[in-house]
């Protein structure tokens, strides 16, 4: 089973995308564990402090070298990580590449960073791996690291069932999805694409594909560039 740690200074923040949907299924057929480890537990003092002003003035805080410190430590004693993850938005962009190789994993140990950031010698000396999901700033690597073990989960094997098979998702191929259409086939005078309707599977494989590749190309030109016809 794969297992993933996640270190938040605001652990409430992960607790709705864990719950609920394909990640709920996948945790409870124990296809992945996920454990939320607060780095509160591992604040220095009774205030419960994990972060302080930057060396050199500056606004902002950053979380701090020894309690980061204290807790991956812990961790490292009874987990051997495939990849240690820190989520930040000068990391490299997050893609489906990405998320099909880190599936493969048994154990991953995820950072979520905060106001500024975290301590330089943290990644330094731990991290080997820095992701971003995006050019735009977030309060806080938690959203970030929700989307990416939603990617992730989803791609374990079992945990799809077929009908909502990954392999036709969009971005697998390097194409957009075609459009999809379910009942009523008529409504409000909006009709679904005949072809749909035929029952001619080799015809409707040629149209998706049809649809797939001009969707592509008007809304994602980029993407045709490294687009393996399969
Ligand atoms: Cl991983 N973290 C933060 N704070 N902002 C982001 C991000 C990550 N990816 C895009 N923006």
């Amino acid at each position: 089973m794969m297992k993933i740690d996640i270190i938040s200074a605001v652990p409430d923040l992960l607790f709705s995308p864990l719950n609920f949907s394909i990640v709920k299924r996948a945790r409870e057929s124990d296809l992945v564990q996920i454990n939320i480890i607060d780095l509160r537990d591992y604040s220095l003092n009774r205030y419960g402090q994990i972060d302080d002003y930057q060396f050199g003035g500056g606004a902002g805080m950053v979380l701090m070298v020894e309690p980061l410190f204290n807790c991956i430590s812990e961790l490292k004693k009874s987990n051997q990580y495939n990849h240690l993850i820190y989520l930040t938005p000068d990391g490299e962009k997050f893609d489906q590449k990405h998320a099909n190789c880190l599936s493969m994993s048994e154990n991953l140990l995820l950072i979520c960073g905060h106001y500024k950031g975290i301590d330089e010698r943290i990644r330094d000396n731990f991290v080997t791996m820095e992701l971003s999901i995006g050019d735009y700033v977030l309060s806080g690597g938690e959203l970030a690291a929700a989307v990416l073990i939603d990617s992730i989960v989803r791609l374990i094997p079992g945990v799809l069932t077929d009908i909502e098979s990954a392999l036709t998702d969009s971005f697998q191929d390097n194409l957009l999805s075609p459009p999809v259409y379910s009942r009523p086939a008529e409504f409000n005078g909006w009709k679904v694409p005949e072809i749909l309707l035929s029952g001619h599977e080799e015809k409707i494989r040629e149209w998706r594909l049809e649809q797939s590749l001009k969707r592509t190309e008007q809304r994602r030109p980029d993407l045709l560039k490294d687009f393996d016809s399969l």
